[in-house]
């Protein structure tokens, strides 16, 4: 291996052609790290267990680059010998034979997100206002996005969202700030980002089948809630917590940050100094005003967050925050919330039929999603399950149990979910849906949910889980929850 130690502190500048580099995974973040890297001239070789028909037309695409490309079951078994960086997928653990390779010979290992912000030109440094959290992410993210253009500047929403970051610093046109919606896994593989201003929204057990393999299951929660906090690490402006979540503000008290940063807490209720929130119907600043101390400034209505359920506006709070950290006026705040059609799927209504209301919010894929969508309804018949990915019911049919007038359970975890609501909350009643052919199964969970419902209840597909066993995604399920309501004609 060549003397590379310069590699440590690595930036676009630095004389890439020298670089052996290895891409793990060529799915949308892979791919853009691979051609970056290959554009600067480094040594290019990208590995991917899967030979699908998408992943061998983006290998395509690089071999003509002059990379290296290897597809298909195995492919990731073993680092090349003369390897001396290892690029890393958002996914991969760091337990994975291929990274645990790489972290033996002490190479550098980065996600694509640590690659982005190392490349970053620096003539056209960007500022980057970071959104993680378990739920909420994506929404603040556009929230924050529509905000930002609704101030003039131009921005792009990158990152977790869908858009890798590195794809937007190669845009024609230099970018104002990055709105960056930053997962557990990419905060985990990027430790060297120093963010403008950052918010950790919510904290709820979830991926911890991503850590528990190598953190051990008790220190899974540990590991997810570290790589949360990274976020903060040197902030240079505003640390925005949730004043609800007191784990939140304790992750922003321990961070080591830029001298002068801010702490900035949002909450539902009336904001102390220091603090935006909600004063009668209006969403109000106590934080980036000079006269905190004594008043607050309205920045938008109630009504302007669509959904109105009380975690969006939450959402909007957090967004507005980051927003009027980098100096955006009050009226952006209102119009980026009214400029914005959210994508679907998150409490969205489908059919309002004979007094029932049904409510699609397939996009919650966890427990505190879930919970999220039932504290703004009371009377629930409640539609739920999929993949559980390890984490625990009993919080959530606990907290709701009272309301719940009956539930389905589908998918692969749905005999846990069933288990627990014996459990927690023995006079619900409860179906369980066997059939994994997933229109035939919503279609006999919508049929079962319309005679348990009763005029006066919401039928509420909040799954608590991930979609993947049956569907491609939370969108295809959520299109077949809305199609069986419709199929069902009258309803009731
Ligand atoms: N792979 C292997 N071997 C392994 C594991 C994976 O070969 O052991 C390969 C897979 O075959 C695949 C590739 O690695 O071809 C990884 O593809 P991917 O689809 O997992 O990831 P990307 O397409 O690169 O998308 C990633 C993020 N995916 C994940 O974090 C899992 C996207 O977030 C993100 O939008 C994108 O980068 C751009 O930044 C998605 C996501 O599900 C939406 N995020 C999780 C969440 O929101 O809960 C964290």
């Amino acid at each position: 291996m060549a003397d590379l130690d310069w590699l440590t502190n690595a930036d676009r500048r630095s004389p890439w052609p020298q670089v052996k580099a290895v891409v793990a995974g060529i799915g949308s973040a892979g791919f853009a790290a691979a051609d970056a890297l290959l554009e600067l001239g480094a040594q290019v070789t990208v590995l991917d267990d899967s030979d699908s028909d998408a992943n061998a037309d983006r290998g395509g695409l690089l071999e003509s680059l002059d990379a290296t490309v290897r597809l298909g079951e195995g492919a990731s078994t073993s680092l090349p010998a003369d390897a001396d960086l290892l690029i890393v997928s958002p996914g991969w653990r760091p337990d994975q034979p291929l990274v645990a390779q790489a972290l033996a010979k002490r190479l550098e290992v980065w996600g694509d997100v640590e690659l982005a912000w190392r490349l970053m030109f620096p003539d056209r440094v960007v500022p980057w206002l970071g959104i993680t959290g378990t739920n909420g992410k994506t929404t603040t993210t556009q929230m924050l996005e529509s905000m930002l253009r609704a101030d003039g500047l131009t921005v792009s929403a990158v990152g977790n969202i869908g858009r890798p970051i590195i794809e937007a610093l190669n845009d024609e046109f230099a970018y104002d700030v990055l709105a960056v919606e930053l997962s557990s896994f990419q905060l985990h593989w990027a430790p060297s980002l120093r963010l403008h201003s950052a918010v950790v929204l919510n904290l709820h057990p979830d991926h911890l089948e991503w850590y528990g393999p190598w953190t051990g299951e008790d220190l899974a929660m540990q590991g997810y809630q570290d790589d949360k906090a990274r976020i903060y690490h040197q902030v240079s402006q505003a640390c925005i917590y949730n004043v609800a979540e007191p784990l939140t503000e304790e992750m922003v008290a321990q961070a080591d940050v830029v001298e002068g940063a801010r702490a900035i807490g949002f909450t539902y209720g009336i904001p102390a100094v220091s603090m935006l929130g909600v004063v009668d119907d209006v969403l109000a600043d106590r934080a980036f005003i000079p006269q905190r101390h004594s008043s607050a400034l309205p920045l938008a209505q109630l009504s302007d967050v669509q959904p109105q359920a009380p975690h969006n506006v939450e959402n909007a709070l957090a967004a507005a925050g980051l927003g009027r950290s980098f100096g955006i006026r009050p009226a952006a705040v209102a119009k980026g919330l009214r400029d914005l059609h959210l994508g679907g799927h998150r409490i969205a209504t489908v059919a309002e039929v004979g007094g029932v209301r049904w409510i699609d919010d397939s996009k919650a894929t966890n427990p505190h999603a879930a919970n999220s969508s039932m504290r703004a309804f009371d009377s629930i018949v409640w539609i739920a399950g999929g993949q559980a990915k390890g984490t625990s019911f009993d919080d959530l049919i606990a907290a709701h149990a009272g309301k719940l007038r009956g539930a389905i359970v589908l998918g692969a975890d749905r005999v846990m979910i069933a288990e627990t609501l014996r459990h927690l909350a023995p006079e619900v009643p409860v179906v369980v849906v066997d059939t994994t052919e997933p229109r035939a199964a919503m279609t006999e969970a919508v049929a079962a949910a319309a005679g348990l419902a009763a005029v006066g209840d919401t039928v509420l597909l909040a799954p608590g889980c991930a979609s993947r066993d049956m569907w491609t995604g939370y969108d295809a399920r959520g299109d077949d929850f809305a199609a069986a309501v419709q199929a069902l004609g009258g309803v009731r």
